[in-house]
């Protein structure tokens, strides 16, 4: 039998309309039998990270209960961003809906195609702010730190709470 594990995603994107894209994403997700959504973050305004000349983003993370291995929901996750459009041309540039596994379980992978924790996690504030809104005494696998005190080190600075809710547990016992 397949034990569930705990997986924290982050979810953005910065083309079209974004926050409606955002929580379409959430509810397909939602609706595979192998995923449960068990929380989803605030949503974050905030500049792009790489290339500056493309529309600001909005980020947020969301928390999941997953019957499926890393490479198995990796799969699930490219499948819905080309259900939203994604056309993926340049690196770190714009997209209609980006889905990264930022952690599984406790779990390292380290493979061709797939890297968990998610490699540049640690460094970036719309991923350890929303998590740490989510979890912040949690600990990240490798780093050892709490994203709490990873949050308040790199800092809040350009994130902008917008007034968007991707997903509540209420909506799913509605269904
Ligand atoms: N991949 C490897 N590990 C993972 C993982 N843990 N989760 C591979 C998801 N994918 C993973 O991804 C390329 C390949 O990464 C996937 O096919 C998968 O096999 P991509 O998203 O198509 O490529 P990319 O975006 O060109 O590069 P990268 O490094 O994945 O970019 P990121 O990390 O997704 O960052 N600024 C703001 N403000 N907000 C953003 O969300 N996002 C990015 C892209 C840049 N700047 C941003 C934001
Ligand atoms: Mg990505």
């Amino acid at each position: 039998m397949i034990e569930p594990v705990r997986v924290f995603a982050g979810i953005g994107g910065n083309v079209g309309d974004i926050a409606h894209t955002l929580s379409a994403a959430v509810a397909r997700i939602e609706r595979e039998s192998s995923v449960r959504v068990l929380a989803s973050s605030p949503v974050y305004r905030n500049p792009p990270v790489g290339p500056q000349d493309q529309p600001d983003y909005l980020n947020a993370v969301i928390e999941l209960e997953v019957l499926l291995s890393p490479q198995d929901l990796l799969s699930l996750f490219l499948a819905v961003e080309m259900e939203f459009g994604r056309v993926r041309a340049i690196r770190w540039g714009p997209r209609t809906l980006d889905l990264d596994i930022l952690t599984y379980g406790d779990r390292i992978v380290d493979e061709p195609g797939l890297t968990i924790p998610h490699p540049h996690m640690h460094e970036r504030p719309f991923v350890l702010v929303p998590l740490a809104d989510l979890n912040p005494h949690a600990v990240h696998p490798v780093l050892n730190q709490s994203y709490c005190d990873m949050a308040e080190h790199v800092g809040r600075e350009g994130l902008d709470r917008v007034d968007v809710s991707l997903f509540s547990a209420k909506n799913r016992d509605e269904v």
